[in-house]
């Protein structure tokens, strides 16, 4: 709920804009035990994501505004179970009134399956942001991770600190295909975020506050770059951090950078 507000707030989320979800862990699931109420229906899904098989999944729901969150849980998510192969799910609790799980669900489950694959089992939250800066960016500079993670590096310091291992960067997509959510878990096998070509942003985190953490600082860094850009009539800004700066930040914080992006 927190992330919610805080991120409408910030106008990531227009109308029914942006998706999150959360996989359970074991306690959640003996807290929530009295609740959940699995339907009988079963829905195939078009991938098939066996790392997780019986897990339970909240996910925000199909054109659900993520503004409403706070006020209306039941109607704008639910949570979903999947089967003993992963191939299929059912609803356990929310989408009320026959809401249905957001068009990216197949996205979302195949970037926890890439998470676990990439041994980042802890990585619990996955959050799809409309984020302006990035959006706009995006309309300026080529769709490739080393062109994004090396513009934000190396606008504001704290990039490299946040996401070391760089982000991943894709030219336009069609919104919820499974050519999107194909090609976003492959780069997110590396990285963390990774970029929507004028539509936005997908991360996967450990927690909510991290996940909304890793996309506030692209989508700042981003915005800056943008501004810099501006005051220098458009052109790209002089002083940039230099990748001798680079890798003196990484040897300060302990951090391994992603030595592709580094020249
Ligand atoms: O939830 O953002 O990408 C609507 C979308 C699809
Ligand atoms: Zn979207």
């Amino acid at each position: 709920t927190r992330l919610c507000v805080d991120a409408c707030a910030r106008g990531w989320h227009e109308a029914n804009g942006g998706n999150l979800s959360y996989r359970l862990d074991e306690d959640d699931l003996v807290a929530l035990a009295p609740l959940l109420e699995p339907e009988s229906q079963w829905h195939g899904l078009k991938r098939a994501v066996p790392e997780l098989a019986g897990a339970h999944v909240l996910m925000s729901a199909s054109g659900a505004y993520l503004s409403n969150v706070a006020y209306d849980p039941s109607h704008i998510c639910g949570i979903i179970q999947l089967d003993a192969c992963g191939e299929s799910w059912r609803a356990c609790w929310g989408f009320a009134d026959d809401a249905r799980p957001s068009s990216e669900l197949e996205t979302h489950l195949a970037a926890y399956a890439t998470a676990l694959r990439a041994g980042d089992g802890a990585d619990r939250v996955v959050y799809h942001a409309h984020a302006p800066h990035v959006i706009a960016l995006s309309t300026l500079i080529e769709p490739s991770p080393r062109a994004w993670t090396r513009t934000l590096w190396r606008t504001m310091t704290e990039g490299i600190v946040v996401f070391p291992q760089g982000i991943g960067a894709l030219p336009w997509m069609v919104p919820g295909s499974p050519e999107l959510a194909e090609a976003t878990c492959e780069l997110m096998a590396v990285h963390r975020a990774c970029v929507w070509t004028q539509h936005g942003i997908m991360a996967r985190a450990a927690g909510f506050d991290e996940a909304f953490g890793i996309i506030d600082t692209v989508e700042k860094s981003a915005g800056i770059h943008l501004g810099a850009r501006a005051a220098n009539g458009g052109a790209e800004p002089r002083h940039l951090v230099s990748d001798e700066q680079l890798r003196a930040i990484c040897e300060r914080y302990g951090l391994t950078p992603n030595e592709g992006f580094l020249d």
